[in-house]
């Protein structure tokens, strides 16, 4: 797995171990933690690779180590929207180039499957809601090179015979990183709910988004993989994973505040340059290829946010 130490990445591989599985996992640290890994080092099943998916021979080297390695799933990218926007050469060559050079290698060595994490960025401004697949095009505008480097590398990975593709809706839960000022509007809002500041809505806080748990995530790259593994190598492989419900951020601050007790009323800031109104996407095509079911609601999800922000849960 590469991006083991990212948000996702780590809950991942402690859901792969707590199946029996062994997991490889790679990350260079350039914007995961080594926090994330603090039940996975240790753990007999896991070795930790301190390398970089744009080395050449990354995963011949990994399989030579670990013969019996036949699954990748390819997290790790630049993951920031703004850094994207001011570094459009690296973004393209981290998530776009080298994903093609890794799913190439995947082929080569025969891997059963390469499970990719793309995003609802691959639509761009698109508003024909709900998104579906076939939305995203070669003429669809694209906000920033983070998406565009997403909707290249999605649209390869679906056609290739071990590939399949998933794109991600706003995922939220434990060990997103609050600190920077570019994490997403839940990790900001609990950290700001919970030092009793006013949440800062920008615009008028009725823009939605399809915020998806990170449990149902996890559960939604295993149950990608089987599909991968269990179909033959022809067609499309490429789906939305979302709730297929749409949350104003109004709303969404609203329960944060309830729960997290914080009495501050939110402070509404401008809009933010480039964001778009409303997103959902339709699910139809993976809950019909899969048993996948997105099982943590809103409000469950955002307890355990703030109990994990709070420190009470943090092997969450
Ligand atoms: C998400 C992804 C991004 C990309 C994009 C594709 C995250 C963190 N970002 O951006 O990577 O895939 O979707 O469409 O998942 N907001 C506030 N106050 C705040 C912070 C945010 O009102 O303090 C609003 C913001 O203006 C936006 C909404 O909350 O309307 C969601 O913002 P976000 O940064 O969590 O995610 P988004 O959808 O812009």
């Amino acid at each position: 797995m590469t991006g083991v130490a990212g948000f996702v990445g780590s809950h991942l591989a402690e859901r792969l171990l707590s199946e029996n599985y062994y997991v490889v996992g790679v990350d260079n640290f350039f914007s995961g933690h080594r926090e994330n890994l603090a039940s996975l080092l240790g753990h007999p099943d896991f070795t930790l690779h301190e390398r970089s998916i744009s080395e050449a021979g990354l995963l011949r080297d990994l399989k030579t180590e670990h013969p019996d390695l036949e699954s990748c799933f390819h997290l790790a990218a630049i993951v920031s929207v703004p850094y994207s926007v001011d570094h459009p050469h690296a973004t393209m060559e981290v998530n776009h180039q080298a994903t093609l050079h890794l799913l190439h290698e995947a082929e080569r060595l025969d891997f059963r499957v390469f499970v990719f994490a793309g995003s609802a960025a691959e639509y761009g401004d698109d508003q024909r809601l709900p998104l579906k697949e076939e939305y995203a095009t070669e003429k669809t505008r694209h906000l920033s090179a983070y998406g565009r480097s997403k909707y290249l590398a999605s649209r390869e990975v679906a056609t290739s015979p071990c590939g399949i593709a998933l794109r991600f809706f706003n995922i939220y839960g434990p060990r997103q990183d609050p600190s920077s000022p570019y994490s997403g509007v839940i990790t900001r809002f609990v950290s700001m709910a919970l030092s009793r500041k006013p949440l800062t809505i920008f615009g008028d806080g009725l823009q939605t988004r399809d915020f998806i748990y990170v449990s149902d995530v996890v559960a939604a790259y295993l149950c990608a993989a089987k599909l991968c593994r269990n179909s033959s190598g022809t067609g499309k492989r490429l789906y939305n994973v979302g709730t297929g419900r749409s949350t104003r951020i109004l709303e969404l601050a609203e329960s944060i505040n309830n729960l997290a007790v914080n009495q501050e009323k939110p402070a509404f800031c401008p809009e933010r340059p480039g964001d778009i109104r409303f997103s959902a996407g339709s699910v139809d095509a993976f809950l019909r290829a899969t048993e996948w079911q997105p099982r943590v609601s809103l409000r469950e999800g955002l307890r355990n946010t703030i109990e994990w922000a709070r420190g009470g849960s943090k092997k969450k």
